[in-house]
């Protein structure tokens, strides 16, 4: 599927033909949009609405009930803009295949919905190394894959879903390696080791920034 509107909270996105090889002059959008209604769960409560049959007695905060309580169709859309009475989402990217002709076809990934924004963008992904976690900084995330008119590779494939803001997602743990730390939220430090006979390459311990992403890739451990 090439140009494409996705929401939350989670699903796939992956390069045209995949797993066979894409196409020469490709020319891809696709718009990631977090689903926040959705995702307001308040305690005490079993998550359904009124006019779903659910729900009795009152809740302490209206808003967040009638957020919460939108006909399904409201509640699904979409292009609502974040309730700012929610934590806000944000998208998270994760590649499990990436493999693209280095240099001269490219996946662009930003933030945001304006697809294309040079102001906008994360990062220009190329080659065969299978990137890092990427997480948007708002509720929209936008990728863009190009391709020149010869050489192709096998393309890539990536899931995505809505984590909360503040977070920059769990990088995961490195084969053959070990990690200490498990929370992924602004300051928060992961520590990696390899196991024996194996040997760090990369960063031994990584901090979540400010802008949501890891301050380096997750380290690898390779043979010594
Ligand atoms: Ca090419």
């Amino acid at each position: 599927m090439c140009d494409a509107h996705l929401r939350g909270p989670s699903g796939i996105i992956t390069s045209p033909n995949f797993p066979i090889q894409y196409d020469n002059n490709a020319h891809c959008v696709w718009i990631i949009t977090a689903l926040n209604p959705a995702k307001v769960r308040l305690p005490g409560e079993d998550g359904k609405c009124p006019m779903d049959g659910g729900i009795s007695g009152a809740t302490q905060n209206p808003r967040l009930k009638n957020q919460n309580c939108l006909p399904a169709n409201i509640r699904e859309n979409p292009y609502l803009p974040p309730n700012p009475m929610l934590p806000p989402q944000v998208i998270k990217l994760a590649f499990e295949d990436f493999d693209l002709e280095r240099g001269y076809d490219t996946l662009t990934v930003g933030d945001g919905g304006q697809d294309g924004d040079q102001k906008t963008v994360l990062y220009v992904l190329t080659g065969t190394s299978v990137p890092d976690l990427i997480v948007s900084t708002n509720h929209q995330m936008w990728l863009l894959f190009q391709t020149d008119g010869s050489g192709s590779s096998l393309g890539f494939k990536a899931s995505y879903e809505e984590i909360e803001q503040g977070s920059c997602g769990d990088p995961g743990i490195p084969a053959y390696g070990r990690r200490e730390g498990s929370r992924f939220r602004h300051g928060d430090t992961l520590k990696f080791e390899c196991q024996p006979a194996f040997e760090l390459v990369g960063q031994k311990a990584i901090t979540c920034q400010k802008n949501n992403q890891w301050s380096a890739k997750k380290p690898g451990c390779v043979c010594k």
